[in-house]
């Protein structure tokens, strides 16, 4: 099963607090992180992402890069994420090989046909809901979106954008695999609990 929850740390969080985030998600049972430190210079990305990696014990658990395919393969994580602007999924596949992730943004159903088309192991789509979190977001796509989006592809489907614990559980209703969140964790104040009543409204949407 693709994880549920998909815990994306910005550059609002980073040294040993990311490394306590880390621990304590996946400690809650949070399977998949994405390293997501926009204007780090690749250098500090290296370190960052090497730290985090160095905390994480268990192999089930997954810290993709975003962005960066060359940081991804160097640092050994599990993964690459990469966005419209970005290096496109079949050059990033050539850098990471198939044993890692490349999973890719999408914000039309254009791009969700396309990169269908891709070796792309996951498609995201949003944002779903306003955020405040991205500097200059795509429009909001709304729910209704990731239900068009689900009929157009069988690949895994992670929603992003504007998503809480309160408002997961209609986003996995309408086909979303997974969650991608950054506010709604990072700012918890205990990031473990939020966690896992995201698991909560995942288990409500598949029963
Ligand atoms: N891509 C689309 S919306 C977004 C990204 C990276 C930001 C999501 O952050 P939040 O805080 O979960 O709205
Ligand atoms: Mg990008």
């Amino acid at each position: 099963m693709f994880p549920p929850l998909y815990a994306i740390i910005d550059s609002s969080l980073s040294g040993e607090r990311a490394v306590a985030f880390v621990r304590a998600l996946s400690g809650a049972g949070v399977a998949l992180f994405q390293l997501r430190h926009k204007t780090s210079s690749p250098a500090a990305i290296c370190t960052e992402t090497t730290s985090l990696l160095a905390s994480i014990a268990s192999p089930e658990v997954r810290l993709i890069v975003n962005d960066r395919p060359d940081i991804a393969a160097i640092t050994g994580a599990a993964g690459v994420h990469v966005g419209q602007d970005d290096l496109p999924v079949e050059a990033a596949r050539r850098i990471c090989g198939t044993a890692r992730w490349v999973g890719v943004s999408t914000h039309n159903l254009d791009q969700l046909r396309e990169a269908d088309l891709t070796s792309a192991d996951y498609i995201a789509v949003g944002p779903v809901f306003p955020t405040a979190t991205k500097g200059n977001p795509d429009p909001v796509v709304g729910v209704e979106f990731v239900r068009a989006a689900r009929l157009l592809t069988r690949k895994p489907l992670v929603a992003i954008g504007g998503i809480t614990a309160e408002t997961a559980e209609q986003v996995y209703r309408a086909g979303a695999d997974s969650v991608a969140v950054i506010r709604d964790l990072i700012a918890a104040d205990d990031p473990a609990a939020r966690a896992r009543q995201y698991f909560a409204a995942a288990e409500r949407a598949r029963s």
